[in-house]
């Protein structure tokens, strides 16, 4: 039977948060929300759209990942257990003492370059990166996802500077403009106004799309590699719902760092096994 590229990668990103949800609830903890409004992205990031290979997380010139919002580190398990780097049960190991898939993504793990989480660090150091590709005349690029409470971190915004004024053109990053972050809606708690503009005023090239939309996250990784190499860094503002794919958690933060029970989790894999496909 034929699929198309966007039925597959829809089919991708809801085992990506089937995946996630249900490592959560073995671990009786964890951000399944987080997870889900940013799975189309990396299932069309991971599954079509960077370059890399998928047996050699460490070669030198593999396009950089990083997960700045490090608490979705579920989302990312799940897509090398897609990749086949580990077993899929492995995920349900989350959170536990001896298991290497902690609360936060680590560079013990062979495709982390580094420790996430705190969160407002990782533009910093996806920028330190692109730079190391300069220096070793290099032509990967490189990743970065940040949430949009995560603008409220000041490092956001030096890192910002520090990218334009060096024209690290070969950085793309993308905000999962979900509007909730940990304490409610961050228009509430700390608005980030008009962030188009703040980020255009910084010198970045800046995109929008639906990023709950497969052919629009397509389409606008595509625009956006296009407009690498062209002496600005590149920002997705991606609008996504928190907890897309699941009626009972969708756009609140009250399922922020919340892990569904058991009766919960059967009634989010109801939904999302649906929509699964034939990928
Ligand atoms: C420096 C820092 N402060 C506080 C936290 C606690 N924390 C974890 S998740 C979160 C909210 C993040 O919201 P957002 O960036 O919008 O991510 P989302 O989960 O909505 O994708 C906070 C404040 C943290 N991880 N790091
Ligand atoms: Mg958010």
């Amino acid at each position: 039977m034929n699929i198309t590229i966007e039925e597959t990668l829809t089919g991708i990103a809801n085992q990506l948060r089937i995946d996630s949800i249900a490592a959560t609830t073995a671990a009786g903890s964890g951000h399944p929300t987080s997870c889900c409004s940013a799975a189309d992205l990396v299932a069309a990031l991971f599954f079509g759209h960077m370059r890399y290979d998928p047996k050699n997380p460490r070669y030198a010139n593999n396009d950089r990942f990083i997960l700045s919002k490090g608490h979705a580190a579920p989302l990312l398990y799940a897509a090398w257990a897609e990749l086949g780097l580990f077993p899929r049960e492995h995920l349900n190991t989350l959170r536990e003492l001896s298991s290497d898939l902690e609360g936060h993504p680590t560079p013990r793990l062979s495709f982390v370059d580094v420790a996430t989480g705190s969160l407002g660090q990782g533009l910093a150091v996806g920028v330190g990166m692109a730079l190391c590709a300069r220096l070793d005349n290099l032509d990967y690029r490189t990743y970065v996802l940040m949430g949009d409470g995560e603008q409220q971190e000041g490092q956001v915004w030096e890192a910002a500077m520090y990218a334009a004024y060096n024209k690290m053109d070969h950085v793309i990053a993308t905000i999962d403009y979900n509007g909730q972050q940990i304490d409610g809606p961050v228009d509430k708690i700390l608005s980030l106004l008009d962030l188009k503009a703040k980020w255009e005023s910084f010198g970045w090239i800046v995109n929008e799309f639906d990023g709950n939309k497969i052919e629009d996250v397509i389409k606008g990784l595509e625009l956006a590699k296009s407009q690498t190499g062209k002496g600005k860094p590149v920002m997705n503002l991606m609008k996504t719902v928190m907890g897309f794919g699941v009626d009972y958690m969708m756009g609140s933060h009250k399922w922020h760092g919340v892990a569904p029970n058991d009766e919960e989790l059967k009634k989010a894999l109801d939904q999302l096994e649906e929509t699964i496909g034939d990928y």
